[in-house]
């Protein structure tokens, strides 16, 4: 019985919405990729005959788990833990934990399919996954992190390993937090096993570039679609949002480039900069003190301070959200297009609401998805589990050249799957199928598991 690629997508959306009604994050992911499938489908009947779609929509396992922890003042707290192993087709189940008070299960599965065809496209032989907890650790003092954190693990170690599943940071989770899971997973498995997570400190198996990785990568892809225009990042300003790990080192990436990044943000508001946003001033109130980003504003002359407001109303011909899902909105593109922008690239996971995307396209804007531009941090990662696997150590200029490597590879797949599937430079089109490809294709051979 053959079903044309329409109905069996139809089919498909009808199944994961009745199962997944109350995940709209969820929803909005999968959308996003089954929309996009048709030419791909049309080419392989057999990832119609064989079902793939299905499974894949499917997260092979889902842990939710309690976290009980204590406070400074000695009260028991409790938290919310995930971890969803997504797809493991390919490798390990690989991706970040995010510590946030809006994670909830929708969230976390939006992260873990995401991450399933990001990873495809890495070409590292890494698997989907995804976790977190509702936790905040805003205002948390370093023990009460570390509290938490061992609770955290003291359930998750016996679904990880460096074989099976391998978390890493997302956001609320950075060197800090890596650091005290890893030495609750080592104390309580008696093991040093250096595979098991990555982010680590450079000290103990932590790689080169991987705290710089996602934000450099996502400058390195925008590079590359300005590339095949014949233009650069030299001499542009640049809208970023966020002010954690992403946002920072992709600031600090467009500046070594030539451009100017003038913004930063967090959710109290953003900065504008003309002078250019001074990174290493954002690194010390943002990494080290762990402060606010208005303070930045009250430190450097040349800059100031808007309380709430949208970035994206500051015009810029490149924009890089790194910050959250959906932060980039209708509105949003509408500003940016206002103000000439000509390139977006997501450093943050499904950053762009679907009708910004589609607004920003129409207007002829190149715009690289999450999957494709922010790729790098978990390449990176992979990285790292080579060099632990090998008990190896790279120094950074060859690990910087591996990620470049990287990035451009995944934007010239990227862009060949547009042409192939019918629009070039259509790199959501792209994304979607390439990772999908090479998943489906993994699945099929494995059989029906
Ligand atoms: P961080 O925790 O380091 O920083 C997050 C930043 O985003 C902060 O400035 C934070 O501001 C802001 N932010 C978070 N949630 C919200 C919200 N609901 N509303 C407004 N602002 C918000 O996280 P990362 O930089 O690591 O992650 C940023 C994005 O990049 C996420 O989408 C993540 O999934 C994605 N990503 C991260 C990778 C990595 O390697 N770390 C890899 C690939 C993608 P505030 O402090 O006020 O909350
Ligand atoms: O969204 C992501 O790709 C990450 N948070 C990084 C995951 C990883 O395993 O490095």
């Amino acid at each position: 019985m053959s079903v044309s690629p329409e109905a069996h997508l139809s089919a498909i959306t009808e199944t994961v919405e009745a199962r997944s009604y109350n995940e709209p994050e969820f929803l909005q992911a999968v959308h996003e990729v089954l929309e996009t499938l048709t030419p791909v489908l049309s080419e392989h009947p057999e990832f119609v005959e064989a079902n793939v779609l299905e499974r894949l929509v499917e997260p092979e396992r889902q842990i939710i788990f309690r976290v009980p922890w204590l406070d400074d003042q000695n009260h028991v707290r409790v938290n919310r833990g995930f971890r969803v192993q997504f797809n493991s087709a390919l490798g390990p189940y690989k991706g970040g934990l995010r510590f946030h008070p809006s994670v909830n299960l929708s969230v976390i599965k939006f992260l873990g399919f995401e991450q399933i065809f990001k990873n495809a496209l890495t070409r590292q032989r890494i698997g989907g996954g995804k976790g977190g907890s509702d936790f905040d650790p805003r205002g948390k003092s370093d023990a009460e992190v570390m509290r938490f954190c061992q609770s955290f693990m003291s359930e998750l170690f016996r679904h990880i390993d460096e074989h099976t599943d391998v978390p890493a940071g997302d956001i609320g989770v950075g060197g800090r937090e890596i650091g005290f899971l890893f030495g609750q997973y080592r104390r309580l498995t008696g093991r040093h096993e250096s595979g098991v997570l990555t982010g680590k400190g450079k000290g103990w198996g932590g790689a080169e570039v991987r705290t710089e990785a996602t934000g450099y990568g996502a400058v390195f892809f925008a590079q590359e679609m300005l590339a095949r225009t014949g233009e650069g990042i030299e001499g542009r300003e640049a809208i970023v949002s966020g002010s954690g790990n992403v946002a920072i080192y992709a600031i600090e990436k467009v500046e070594q480039l030539g451009g100017k990044a003038i913004t930063a943000s967090d959710s109290s508001g953003y900065v504008v900069d003309e002078q250019g946003i001074d990174v290493e001033l954002l690194k010390q109130i943002k990494e080290v003190e762990r402060g606010r980003i208005s303070e930045y504003a009250d430190r450097r002359p040349s800059a100031r301070f808007v309380s709430g407001g949208s970035v994206w109303d500051v015009p810029g011909e490149l924009a890089f959200p790194c910050a959250t899902q959906n932060e980039l909105d209708e509105a949003g593109a509408r500003a940016l297009l206002g103000g000439g922008v000509r390139a977006v690239a997501e450093g943050a996971n499904m950053p762009t609401t679907p009708e910004a995307v589609a607004l920003l396209q129409q207007a002829g804007v190149l715009f690289g998805p999450g999957k494709a531009a922010n790729a790098g941090g978990v390449a990176t990662s992979a990285l790292e589990m080579t060099q632990n696997a090998a008990r190896d150590r790279w120094d950074f200029d060859q690990s910087e050249l591996r990620l470049h490597r990287i990035m451009r590879d995944v934007h010239d797949a990227t862009y060949a799957a547009s042409e192939r599937y019918g629009r070039p430079g259509d790199y959501v089109l792209g994304a979607n199928s390439a990772g999908f490809v090479t998943v489906a294709q993994a699945m099929i051979d494995q059989g029906v598991v």
